[in-house]
């Protein structure tokens, strides 16, 4: 423990803690290793956790029995209520380090003092769906940050879209209530596509722009680790002389951005509900260290005055072409947790939660955001000395007046609990706690909505502009799809009328999936013109492609008899791409190769679907071809990858096979490789193009 949070203007004693229990520090540990005799809660030694205390063998129970009345009264009570939002989560620790000082514009330590490590927990979830949904719903991202600087706990508490469905959070309530499972029936659970979700949208405009985000591919990631997180809001930093800068926050992945397509999340799962968080596991398991740059975009009220929107407004954002993101860190989440309970489950991020230097805005989000975390957290948590959960504490001292409450795990010595004391206990400093910023505000009250906010549809059409072509259709077929889940057809057509204020073209291509007989009229705008605004390339995950196979997988498919040389040259060349490999064959003790080595394999081919992997090669023996082609999962192996634009290594020997799962020489296309002596490292090295988009036209209906 540091203690540099310590108050300079007093020379009062610490108030002294008892270390056994907590303080901010280690988890009051308890030992599941070793041979050590099980206890009781109390500490008692048991003799027998087999059987309940009975009168005879086949009579009743005793309740004598304190062991089994414990464990079974512990037991009733170990869930907590879920998050009412972002209930399935996974969280990892990371260290964060600051690589170029915010000092003109901030006092905060964690943006000052370059070359610290700041250790961090960061908590990525879902929205709607319950704490036992799938990782592949098509959903927005959490990406919650949290901080434990030098001068307490800073929390980022973002998604992966850098913009929000509303403006006010007096809507909140009604958006998570319209986009969770309907009321009556209990379904449909982690999905929006359902009447009550797009009710509620068709009747919001402000949301259209969120809409195009949602329905594009950042919903679907390939994995925590090729998302972006955004903080959303604009918040305040403050300088020395009270002085502040508007700042908004961005996470951007090392690995890149991806996504997968809709037809793979509704398969993934099914093969694999935990994708996105065996995906994170194994990284972290095996030294993959996870990295994301942070990055600021820095303004003054003179760019906010000038800006085509409000900075307040949540569902606006500033294009990187405006302001540009300036790089000044990076963190790596480098530690998994030890038990997913006690630290992801229990983890509270507050919005409310910043350090001296970093501050609010108004942004009506925000400042609702700003109430709601830490009301949450009383009902998620039971109490209020959540923040004694180890995850939660402060890595420094805590030192204050605040005391008692359910499961208070301090244990503040002394006599003195109030302030002013003449005790000589911790008091406040003006010149190092934390300072609101000054702001000057007028105005009357009023139940109202800014005129500043009142344009839906210019940002809304800037991103669908700014997509590359299988971006815009992917947005066209989630838009299809989502709607022709929903039964009344009026919802369906207010919706294409909203459209038809982004794009023509795209309100053209959904009103046509969807079998609309005429086109809707246009929805009516708060604010007639919409702006022409230009396209901005950051806002497309396509056109910012890496081009690289770094952090991703490879599924090698192999029978008996496969070719030793091609596949431990595609294991080498996978290694050397910084990726990893999978084998897969019919049985998962593997198979022998032609040299006479027994490959082990880690997924028999039923468990190992295509659509876990990144890219797929097939290296069979002629025999194993011809079993293989007899293998519906098999052939859905190679058929799925083909569907989802993967690229396809085959060894001259799985070339039947090939056929027999439906890719005939005249699909050959540029992504179907045939795997020749020395090709693997290219192999490879194509691989990271992820996808060869092109097929898409030729295997989708949808793309005419
Ligand atoms: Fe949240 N949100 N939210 N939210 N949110 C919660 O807090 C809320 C919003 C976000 O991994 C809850 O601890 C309101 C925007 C994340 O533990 C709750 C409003 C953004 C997480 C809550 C919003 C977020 C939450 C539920 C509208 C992106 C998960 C459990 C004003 C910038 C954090 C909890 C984790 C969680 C309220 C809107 C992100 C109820 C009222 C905008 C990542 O307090």
């Amino acid at each position: 423990m540091t203690d540099t949070a310590a108050n300079p203007d007093t020379t009062a004693p610490e108030p002294t803690y008892d270390t056994q229990v907590g303080n901010g520090g280690e988890l009051h540990q308890t030992a599941r290793d070793g041979g050590d005799v099980l206890t009781t809660q109390q500490g008692v030694p048991v003799a027998d956790d087999q059987n309940t205390l009975k009168v005879g063998e086949r009579g009743p129970h005793l309740l004598d029995d304190f062991h089994f009345r414990e464990k079974i009264f512990h037991f009733d009570h170990e869930r907590i209520p879920e998050r009412v939002v972002h209930a399935r989560g996974y969280g990892a620790h990371g260290t964060f380090t600051l690589n170029e000082s915010l000092e003109d514009v901030t006092v905060a330590k964690v943006l000052t003092e370059v070359g610290v490590d700041t250790p961090m927990f960061v908590r990525f979830s879902t929205v709607a769906g319950n704490k036992g949904s799938a990782d592949l719903a098509r959903d927005v991202r959490g990406f919650a940050a949290k901080f434990y600087t030098p001068e307490g706990n800073w929390d980022i508490v973002g998604n992966n879209i850098p913009v929000f469905f509303i403006q006010d959070a007096i809507k909140f309530p009604d958006l998570i209530h319209a986009a969770k499972q309907e009321p009556d029936r209990g379904f449909p659970q982690a999905q929006t596509a359902h009447d009550n979700f797009w009710d509620f949208i068709s009747l919001t405009p402000e949301s259209m722009h969120m809409i195009m985000w949602i329905m594009s591919d950042r919903t679907i990631p390939r994995g925590f680790r090729f998302i972006e997180g955004f903080g959303v809001h604009t918040f305040r930093l403050i300088n020395a002389e009270g002085k502040g800068t508007y700042v908004k926050f961005h996470f951007k992945p090392k690995l890149g951005l991806q996504s997968v397509l809709w037809n793979e999340a509704v398969k993934v799962n099914g093969a694999d509900p935990d994708f996105h968080r065996r995906d994170l596991w194994n990284a972290i398991d095996q030294g993959d260290f996870p990295e994301w740059d942070l990055g600021v975009q820095l303004f003054d009220d003179d760019f906010a005055d000038s800006f085509q929107f409000d900075v307040l407004d949540s569902t606006k954002l500033i294009p990187e072409e405006q302001i540009p993101v300036r790089i000044i860190g990076s963190f790596k989440l480098d530690r998994l947790v030890d038990n997913f309970f006690a630290e992801t489950e229990q983890v509270a991020f507050c919005t409310q939660n910043v350090v001296p230097g970093i501050g609010f805005t108004n942004d009506p989000l925000l400042q609702g955001r700003n109430f709601s975390y830490l009301d949450t957290q009383l009902k998620r948590l039971g109490g209020p000395n959540f923040t004694h959960i180890p995850v939660n504490a402060p890595k420094i001292p805590v030192k204050n007046y605040q005391q008692d409450g359910h499961m208070a795990m301090r244990n503040p010595k002394g006599r003195v609990n109030y302030e002013p004391n003449s005790w000589g206990g911790p008091r406040e400093s003006p010149t190092r706690g934390y300072r609101h910023f000054a702001a000057q505000e007028t105005g009357r009250t009023a139940k109202v909505r800014s005129s500043t906010f009142a344009d839906h549809y210019s940002q809304a059409r800037q991103f669908f502009i700014s997509q590359a072509e299988i971006e815009k259709k992917h947005i066209g077929d989630a838009l299809t799809f989502e709607l022709s889940k929903v039964i009344r057809v009026d919802i369906r057509e207010t919706m294409v009328g909203h459209l038809r204020n982004i794009d023509e073209d795209l309100a053209k291509t959904v009103a046509t999936g969807l079998g609309l007989t005429s086109m809707p009229p246009a929805a009516k705008a708060a604010v007639e013109t919409r702006q022409d605004l230009p396209a901005s390339d950051a806002l497309s995950i396509v056109k910012n492609a890496k081009g690289s196979f770094e952090g991703r997988k490879l599924g090698i498919l192999v029978t008996d008899g496969a070719s030793a040389k091609t596949v431990n040259a595609l294991v080498a060349a996978v290694k050397a791409a910084g990726a990893v490999h999978e084998i897969v064959a019919p049985k998962v003790g593997g198979a022998k190769l032609d040299d006479g080595a027994m490959l082990p394999a880690d997924q028999k081919v039923d468990g190992g679907p295509s659509i876990l992997y990144d890219a797929v090669a097939v290296v069979v023996s002629a025999d194993g071809a011809k079993m293989l082609s007899k293998d519906k999962t098999a052939k859905d192996f190679v058929n799925d990858a083909f569907g989802h634009c993967k690229f396809i290594g085959y060894s001259a020997e799985a070339k039947p096979f090939l056929a027999k799962a439906g890719i005939v020489d005249e699909d050959m296309d540029d992504g179907v490789i045939a795997l020749d002596d020395g090709s693997a490292e290219a192999f490879v090295k194509t691989c990271g193009q992820l996808r060869l988009w092109d097929r898409e036209l030729d295997v989708d209906l949808d793309a005419d």
